[in-house]
């Protein structure tokens, strides 16, 4: 799938900015126009943007709507519209008609747009279906409370809900470019761009140009490789990026990649054959007011913080983020382990969540499906150096292996990336780690257990660590430490949920795993703030953020800014 361009084959036209909105029941078909309708803001979750708590908390079925025109010029063109992410099944109709729909909520929708639908003055209406149950993911569960529904999830995120990312309407030419699937190989001064197009129409030139536009390879094969001379890599703090142009007979693309290899050599992460480490963040899509909504003021800002505290790595948690989160960290040289939302798969309890009626054939089938989406949808972005299948599943169950088996074989068709699974459970009981390249171990020790005892973090984790090591021998990430901490809450001596004792935390975890060869990087929870559903351990969100929820640095800023300064 190729993201939306304008260019001289192609036009582009966005639908962002407000629309009318309005709950709906679940037989609503938009046949009419809305009449009883509020304003919202799109790309935004409608969550924060209202006072009606009716509204904030709906479960269930909204409908968003907006008129557009598309100029006369252009209707021999394909026409296609394209929504970048909507939560979490989201059908589509022009003039009230139906032109398709599409599940997962954070991954784009694009339908092409029958012209016989189209009037002088078209309706577009979307609607949403934000519930949650074991054909979605993340998973989750509808319950009946006081003939009301309730939201059932089991995971530490709102279910915040709305058309998060850009609408766009955008046209095709005849016998369009489809897709371009961009491989590199580098090999002493040479690097090898393997290449193909999927089209139908004949191809007049692909040529490969560098940062300054200068065309360094050139072919008109459909499928074929390029040979670069003295490649520039790509690498951390240095997205050196090539362009990859494409022009057929009607249509033209420029495609951007990075040349760079990702291997795991003996329990190493190795970029462009050099080892490296992670340093960075569990992250959320997650922002005052706009809520999940794609903003790209938000973007830029969250990367410049990233960058200022010497981070290079981030994990897309718990799900697939906006195409511009990984455009900019393409540029900027920030390395993404792209997750998909395969989150709470797990219940917190004894009930067992791999069995028949709960995640079973039909969620595996949604995991896969997603799993394609993304992989067509990120393929080419040097940023992504690898693939998170799911986040604290309860992999010690006996269902899981054989869940989790197909995933990774279903993966592994997909991509030759590194393949992480994180993992929550301890290494005795766990069934599934050895179908990954890498594990993710999420630990809490002196949070949720031990609560405050910072003394016990180092023997636990070194522990915990080894014995993961030793039965699986794959290298490790740190991907998940992290405590709550209220922003301008002081104590000395340090108490829990005070920024000095954050400071204290965090210390001793970097320290307990900084001679471990075989950790391959270090991710805090989390990077900012974030809202969660309420509950009795949460403050109006989840406070671990080393920045909170307006991107303010806590005290734990600079010492991490300082520890991974030459790390
Ligand atoms: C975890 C989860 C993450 C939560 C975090 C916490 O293990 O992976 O989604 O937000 O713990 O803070 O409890």
């Amino acid at each position: 799938m190729l993201y939306p361009v304008q260019n001289q084959k192609r036009l582009k036209m966005s639908l962002n900015g407000i629309w009318n909105f309005s709950i709906v029941d679940e037989y609503y078909e938009p046949k009419f126009v809305l009449d009883d309708f509020i304003l919202m803001a799109v790309p935004s979750s409608y969550n924060d943007l209202v006072v009606d708590k009716k509204i904030a908390n709906h479960v269930g079925l909204v409908c968003y709507e907006k008129t557009f025109q598309i100029p006369k010029w252009i209707h021999e063109e394909e026409l296609r519209i394209r929504i970048g992410a909507a939560t979490h099944q989201a059908t589509v109709y022009i003039n009230g008609v139906l032109i398709g729909s599409h599940q997962g909520g954070f991954l784009p929708i694009d339908l092409l747009i029958p012209k016989d639908i189209l009037d002088d003055k078209n309706r577009l209406s979307i609607v949403l279906d934000n519930r949650l149950t074991y054909e979605t993911l993340p998973i989750g569960q509808i319950d009946m409370k006081n003939g009301v529904e309730k939201q059932i999830i089991h995971y530490d995120f709102a279910n915040l809900s709305g058309i998060h990312r850009d609408v766009i309407i955008y046209t095709r030419p005849v016998n369009p470019i489809e897709d371009i699937f961009i491989t590199t190989k580098v090999d002493e001064d040479k690097a090898y761009v393997s290449y193909q197009i999927i089209c139908d129409g004949e191809i007049k030139l692909v040529s490969v140009k560098d940062k300054n536009g200068l065309v360094v390879g050139f072919s008109s094969d459909q499928d074929g490789m390029i040979t670069i001379h003295k490649p520039h890599l790509w690498d951390i703090g240095n997205g050196y990026l090539y362009t990859l142009e494409v022009s057929t007979i009607t249509d033209c693309y420029e495609e951007k990649f990075g040349i760079r290899e990702i291997e795991i050599k003996n329990d190493q992460l190795l970029l462009n054959k050099k080892k490296i480490y992670l340093k960075g963040f569990g992250m959320h899509e997650d922002h005052l007011i706009i809520g999940k909504g794609a903003n790209s003021a938000h973007h830029l800002k969250d990367m410049n913080l990233l960058n200022w505290i010497h981070a290079n790595s981030l994990r897309t948690s718990h799900y697939p983020y906006a195409e511009e989160i990984y455009d900019l960290a393409d540029q900027l040289g920030i390395l993404i382990i792209n997750e998909i939302p395969a989150v709470g798969l797990n219940f917190w309890s004894d009930v067992k969540v791999f069995t028949p009626g709960r995640v079973d054939e039909k969620t595996k089938q949604v995991h896969m499906d997603q799993l394609t989406e993304l992989v067509s949808r990120d393929k080419n972005h040097p940023s992504v150096i690898m693939y998170s299948l799911a986040n604290e599943a309860n992999t010690h169950e006996d269902g899981a292996y054989a869940y989790f088996k197909d995933i990774f074989a279903h993966m592994r068709t997909l991509t030759n990336l590194p393949l992480m699974i994180v993992e929550w459970v301890h290494a005795e009981i766990n069934q599934v780690a050895s179908l990954a390249d890498v594990i993710g171990l999420n630990r809490y020790f002196a949070w949720y257990s031990e609560f405050g005892e910072l003394e016990v973090i180092e023997d636990r984790i070194r522990k915990d660590f080894d014995s993961y090591y030793k039965k699986f021998k794959k290298p490790i990430i740190l991907t998940e430490f992290g405590a709550d901490t209220i922003a301008g809450l002081h104590a000395l001596p340090s108490v829990p949920f005070s920024e000095e004792f954050q400071v204290e935390f965090l210390a001793q975890y970097v320290k307990s795993i900084q001679d471990l060869d075989y950790v391959i990087g270090e991710h805090v929870w989390n990077f900012a703030d974030f809202m969660t559903k309420q509950g009795l351990t949460r403050f109006n969100g989840n406070k671990k953020g080393v920045f909170s929820r307006d991107r303010q640095p806590k005290m734990v800023a600079h010492f991490l800014k300082e520890h991974w300064k030459n790390k």
